[in-house]
C-alpha cells in the first residue's frame, strides 16, 4: 500500500537524504562514487534543465545510452518532475526509433554522443520531438544541447512533483515475437512494488549491499537489478559499461559487489572464460545471484555454485511485468530443477488453453498471475485484450505448479513445439544436451516435418576444442533418450558456431525456426 500522492525518485533519493544516509554512496561507476547526497544535486540539475526546456508532468522522454550514471540520473530526474522515462535499447536502429518515438510521441530525447547517428537519422521523421540533449563523452561534433551545459547551469534546488501513485513513470518498449513494439507502461506505485515484492523478501537488501550486473538498463529486469533494488534500500549500485565477463569480475572486485545479477548466457560465458573458477579476481564479497530472461538450466546452477560459491536465484518476469513474480523466496530453498513459486504479493494459477479451466497438478497449461503489477500497454486496446482477463495477466509462458506448489517452467507459448501429437517444450530438452560435456550452448525448436507436423531440433554449439560430427550427434541423441521420455530426443542436430541471440541475451528462436 502507498500514500495516495508519491513520487518514485522522492523514495528512491531524497528519503534516503532527509533520514540520514546522503553520504552513503548510491552509484560507483568506473573509480567514480556518488553519494546519495550528490546522485540528489545532479538528479535535481537535470530535472531543472528538462523543465526549462519545456518538459511537463506526463510527457515522454526517451533515454538512450550504455549502462552508466547518466542514464540513471536522467531516468529519475524525469520521473521527479513527472514525467515518464523511457530507456531505449542501444542498439535499436532509425527505423526503430522512428516506430518507438512516434507512438509514444515523446517530446525529449537524451542521447549518448556515441548513439547519437540514428537519433539523427531519425529526427527528420519524428514529429513529438522538441529538443535532442546529448551527452558528449567522445568528442562527437552535433548541434544539439550539451548535457553538462545545461546541467552546469541549473539549479541545484528541485521539489519533487506531486505525482499520484497511479501517475505513470515509466515506459519501455518491447518486441514480442511478432508485430510491431509494444509500449509498456508502468506507475510510480509499480516501480515501487518490484523493490518491495521480489527484491525486498527474495534478495534481503540491505543498505550494506552492491548490486552489480550487466543487464542493459532499458531491460526492464536491468532497471530493477541495478536502479530501482539498490536505490530502495539505501545500497548501491555498481554500473559497468558493455561488460564482457572479464570487466563484470573486476566490478565485483574494485566495487565489492554482493547480488550479482545477470542472464544464463553471460553466467556460461563467465564459467567458458575462467573455467577453473574468478582466480585472477577477488569474488568474496558475492554473496548470491539473481539470474532471468531465459531459463537457467541445473547444469550452469550447479557449477556457478562450484565455482563462484554462490547460489543463482533463478525468476521469471516480463517487461509488461516489470520485474520477477516467481522465484524461489531465498537461497536456502532453491530446487534447480524448478524457477519457484510466486512472488510474495503476486498469485499465480495454471490454466488449459482448451477449456479455460485450471489445470490439475503437474499438468502444464498458461501461466496466469495476478499482483501488484500487471500487463498494460500504451495506446494498444487490441493486445491489452488478448493479454489480461478478469484482473489476471497472461504474460505467454507455459509453466505446471508441482505437488509442493513450485512452478516448473517448460516453454514460451511459442516454444513448445507439437511432433506427432507429442507436445514437447524446447528449453526442457535444451538442459538436457547442455549436460553433454562437449556441449557448450543449445537452442532447441522445432522443424518442419511432413509427417511429424515438427520435429525436435537442436542447434549446438560445441565446446572449445571438439569438433560437431555424427558420433557427436548420436551420443547427444543417446543422451536425451536415456533422459528423457525418448519421443523428446532431437531427431536433427546442427553444429553452429554461435547462436543468434537478442541485445538482451534471449535467443532469437523464431530465427532459428525459421
Ligand atoms: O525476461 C525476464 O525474465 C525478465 C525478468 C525481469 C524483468 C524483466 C524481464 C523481461
Amino acid at each position: 500500500h502507498y500514500p495516495k500522492h508519491v513520487n518514485t525518485t522522492d523514495q528512491l533519493v531524497d528519503r534516503h537524504v532527509r533520514e540520514g544516509r546522503g553520504d552513503n554512496v548510491a552509484v560507483h561507476f568506473e573509480d567514480e562514487t556518488i553519494t546519495y547526497e550528490e546522485l540528489q544535486e545532479r538528479v535535481n540539475r537535470m530535472g531543472n534543465a528538462l523543465r526549462d526546456l519545456g518538459v511537463e508532468s506526463g510527457d515522454r522522454v526517451l533515454v538512450r545510452f550504455p549502462n552508466r550514471p547518466e542514464p540513471l540520473i536522467t531516468c529519475l530526474a524525469v520521473q521527479k518532475i513527472g514525467g515518464v522515462a523511457m530507456p531505449s535499447m542501444k542498439l535499436l536502429r532509425a527505423k526503430e526509433l522512428r516506430y518507438i518515438v512516434n507512438n509514444a510521441e515523446a517530446t525529449t530525447i537524451v542521447v549518448y554522443d556515441d548513439l547519437l547517428d540514428e537519433v539523427d537519422e531519425a529526427l527528420p521523421d519524428l514529429d513529438t520531438v522538441e529538443d535532442v540533449v546529448v551527452a558528449e563523452r567522445n568528442g562527437i561534433e552535433h548541434d544539439h544541447h550539451g548535457y553538462d551545459e545545461l546541467t552546469d547551469a541549473a539549479s541545484p534546488e528541485l521539489e519533487a512533483a506531486d505525482t499520484e501513485r497511479d501517475d505513470l513513470a515509466l515506459m519501455l518498449y518491447t518486441s514480442g515475437t511478432t508485430g510491431r513494439p509494444k509500449g509498456a507502461i508502468h506507475t510510480h506505485r509499480q516501480m515501487l512494488a518490484t523493490a518491495d515484492t521480489y527484491a525486498r523478501y527474495c534478495l534481503e537488501p540491505t543498505e550494506e549491499d552492491v548490486f552489480g550486473g550487466n543487464p542493459p538498463l532499458p531491460f526492464a529486469y536491468g532497471f530493477g537489478d541495478l536502479v530501482t533494488f539498490p536505490l530502495r534500500f539505501g545500497a548501491s549500485t555498481s554500473l559497468t559499461q558493455d561488460a564482457s565477463p572479464g570487466d563484470l569480475l573486476e566490478s565485483v572486485e574494485n566495487h565489492g559487489i554482493t547480488v550479482l545479477c545477470s542472464i544464463p548466457t553471460a553466467f556460461n560465458q563467465m564459467l567458458a572464460k575462467f573455467p577453473d573458477g574468478p582466480e585472477e579476481y577477488d569474488v568474496s564479497s558475492l554473496r548470491v545471484g539473481m539470474s532471468a530472461g531465459e531459463p537457467l538450466t541445473p547444469t550452469t546452477f550447479e557449477q556457478f555454485r562450484e565455482e563462484y560459491g554462490i547460489k543463482l536465484l533463478d525468476g521469471i518476469g516480463t517487461t509488461e511485468m516489470l520485474h520477477i513474480f516467481v522465484s524461489h523466496h531465498h537461497e536456502g530453498e532453491v530446487d534447480p530443477t524448478a524457477t519457484g513459486f510466486p512472488v510474495p504479493g503476486y498469485e499465480c494459477k495454471i490454466i488449459d488453453p482448451d477449456t479455460g479451466e485450471e489445470c490439475d497438478r503437474g499438468e502444464p497449461g498458461m501461466l496466469a498471475v495476478r499482483g501488484p503489477t500487471g500487463i498494460e500497454y500504451w495506446n494498444r486496446p487490441e493486445k491489452q485484450d488478448d493479454a489480461v482477463e478478469d484482473g489476471w495477466s497472461f504474460p505467454g509462458d507455459i509453466f505446471a505448479q508441482r505437488e509442493d506448489g513450485r512452478l516448473e517452467y517448460k516453454s514460451r507459448a511459442d516454444d513448445l513445439i507439437v511432433s506427432s501429437g507429442y507436445n514437447i517444450p524446447g528449453p526442457e530438452v535444451e538442459a538436457v544436451v547442455e549436460e553433454h560435456e562437449d556441449v557448450a550452448e543449445v537452442a532447441v525448436v522445432g522443424a518442419p516435418h511432413e509427417q511429424r507436423g515438427e520435429i525436435v531440433k537442436a542447434f549446438v554449439v560445441t565446446a572449445d576444442g571438439v569438433t560437431g560430427d555424427d558420433e557427436l550427434v548420436e551420443e547427444i541423441q543417446n543422451h536425451v533418450k536415456n533422459t528423457l521420455a525418448p519421443y523428446k530426443y532431437p531427431r536433427a542436430v546442427e553444429f553452429v558456431s554461435e547462436l543468434p541471440r537478442t541485445e538482451t541475451g534471449k535467443i532469437r528462436r523464431k530465427e532459428l525456426r525459421e
